[in-house]
């Protein structure tokens, strides 16, 4: 039995579905994927739009579909996918009706109502036993209408089956790989069999950065973030928070290293990556991976996990930069994101002990946000001139994600502005106000110039004056950092003046 799936996402590493492929597959399961980056990221900085997918593209995935025949087509999808997604799945079913389709991913995960008007099928949360419960079914010809997870719509209406309990041993799980006589990719308007070439000339920097996770679930209910919903749909159905071991994420990092010669550094996107209890796990893991792996690594956390013991470790195994959420002030942190991880005390603290061991502090911002005041910006932008240099920042643009609970909030007090729940790619970037653009530059310029920013904000030159500022900067001293830090060679020679300047890889 032939399985398509397909996935929207733009960087074509998508470790969820990745994951169902290989598992499948080793269940003895013949699986394509087909990855239809949409909007590949601009070479140099990463800009990216909305589009949506035209003809052409819809006619390579039709005869995809025509030559592969699969049973059933499985569809991964965020939310900022779910246009294209619709668009692609209506094209699809007029031309093969008889086959079946499946959405999983986040978005259907949510919102499952919006989603099976344009499937057979929806999958919410984790999807390995659940897909495989129903390629087996259809194998053997069986009824697909009680499987755990799934929302299917029958003649007499949509049958919402309870979700699966969660996955307790990751280890069980195979560890994603790509599948190289099965992957295909849409490349320059046509579908094509991935490569490693190719793969490289899709994913950002060539792909010398990998990402893995080593965990899945997070602790904490953040009101922005999909943890929140999950801590509700999972309840009662094992614990959320679960870690891979040592030995099996070495295993994968090291199948990784052999397979991409190219990858120069480990991206651990767990939620939170030092979630674990005291219980030697790190230990052995930085201990394995500075034997067997080598390579430098970049990971996620709360300032909490900041401690000397922890980011020695870390740093002696290869930590390169470790992001922290500043999100907002405290205020805002605390009231309406109900976040208990990182206080300005705790993240000041953190910086300082990264600074100690020379990682990077990379910290995320949430900006626009209507919940929060200038004032609110303001103290973000104390904070941002009290950590130790060198950082970097992530911006985000406030983005009420559908069903998540500050998306309630936000709906309830009026709050909710048109293009703000995460349909539209470009309304997650930040906009280009006088204090966004500061916390943007804060990393980058001495924090005397901030405050000098900060304290003239009401006067009438300071807008021109910033503006003249940030061209310059960007036009020569930034480009200049970047084009540098492309070439290994000269990497090596300015090392010590990157961890100055606070400019490494992404
Ligand atoms: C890793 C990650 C990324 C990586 C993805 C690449 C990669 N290597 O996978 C990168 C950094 C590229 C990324 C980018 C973005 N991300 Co992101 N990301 C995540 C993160 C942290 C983990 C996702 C993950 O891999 N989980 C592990 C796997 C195993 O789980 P999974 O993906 O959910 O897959 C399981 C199920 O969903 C299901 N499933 C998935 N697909 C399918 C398909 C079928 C057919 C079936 C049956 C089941 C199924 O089964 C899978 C296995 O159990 C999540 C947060 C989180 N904790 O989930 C955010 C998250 C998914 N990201 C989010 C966002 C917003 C983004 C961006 C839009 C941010 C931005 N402004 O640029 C971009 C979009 C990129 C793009 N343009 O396409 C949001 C999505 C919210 C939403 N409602 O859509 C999340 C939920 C974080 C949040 N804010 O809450 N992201
Ligand atoms: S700590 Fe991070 S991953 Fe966890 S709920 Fe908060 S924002 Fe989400």
């Amino acid at each position: 039995m032939n399985i398509l799936l397909i996935t929207l996402l733009e960087e074509i590493n998508p470790l969820g579905l990745l994951h169902i492929a290989t598992y499948l597959k080793k269940h003895g399961y013949q699986v394509t994927t087909a990855f239809v980056p949409l909007n590949p990221k601009e070479k140099e900085f990463g800009m990216e739009e909305n589009r949506m997918i035209d003809e052409q593209e819809i006619s390579e995935i039709i005869n995809l579909i025509s030559s592969k025949n699969p049973s059933l087509i499985g569809m991964s999808l965020m939310t900022i996918h779910y246009y294209n997604a619709v668009k692609l799945s209506k094209r699809i079913k007029e031309i093969f009706p008889e086959i079946l389709s499946v959405w999983g991913g986040i978005h259907p995960t949510l919102l499952p109502d919006e989603c099976i008007e344009h499937a057979d099928i929806v999958c919410r949360g984790e999807g390995e036993g659940a897909m495989l419960e129903l390629v087996q079914r259809i194998d053997k010809k069986e009824s697909i209408e009680n499987i755990g997870s799934l929302w299917v719509k029958t003649k007499d209406g949509i049958l919402r089956n309870e979700i699966k309990p969660l996955t307790q041993d990751l280890d069980s799980l195979e560890f994603p790989r790509f599948d190289w006589e099965n992957n295909y990719v849409l490349y320059e308007n046509k579908m094509q069999l991935l490569n490693k070439h190719i793969y490289q000339l899709c994913v950002p920097r060539k792909g010398q950065i990998y990402d893995v996770m080593t965990t899945r679930g997070c602790p904490y209910h953040c009101t922005y973030c999909c943890n929140s919903s999950f801590k509700k749909m999972y309840a009662g159905k094992g614990k959320i928070v679960r870690g891979r071991s040592a030995e099996n994420v070495i295993e994968e990092l090291e199948f990784i290293k052999n397979e991409f010669e190219f990858v120069k550094i480990f991206n651990f996107q767990d939620d939170v990556f030092l979630v674990r209890k005291k219980d030697g796990w790190l230990e052995d893991f930085c201990k394995e991976y500075k034997k067997k792996i080598c390579l430098p690594f970049v990971c996620k956390g709360s300032p909490r996990e900041v401690t000397e013991e922890n980011i020695s470790l870390l740093k002696d195994a290869g930590l390169e930069y470790f992001h922290i959420g500043i999100q907002n002030s405290d205020r805002v942190n605390r009231e309406i994101y109900k976040r208990t991880t990182s206080s300005r005390e705790e993240i000041i603290r953190a910086s300082i002990v990264l600074n100690k061991f020379r990682v990077v502090g990379r910290y995320d911002v949430i900006l626009d946000d209507p919940f929060s005041t200038d004032e609110d910006e303001l103290e973000v932008l104390d904070t941002l001139t009290k950590v130790k240099k060198p950082f970097l920042v992530s911006c985000f643009s406030m983005t009420f994600f559908p069903n998540s609970e500050i998306y309630k909030m936000a709906k309830e007090q009026g709050l909710l502005s048109e293009g703000k729940d995460g349909y539209l790619l470009k309304t997650t970037f930040a906009k280009r106000t006088y204090l966004n653009n500061l916390v943007e530059i804060s990393p980058r310029v001495p924090a005397c110039i901030i405050k000098f920013f900060v304290k003239h904000r009401e006067k009438k030159f300071s807008e021109t004056l910033l503006k003249v500022f940030i061209y310059l900067y960007f036009r020569y001293i930034f480009r200049t950092m970047y084009t540098i830090s492309k070439y290994p060679r000269a990497l090596r020679i300015v090392k010590n003046i990157r961890f100055r300047l606070g400019t490494v890889l992404r």
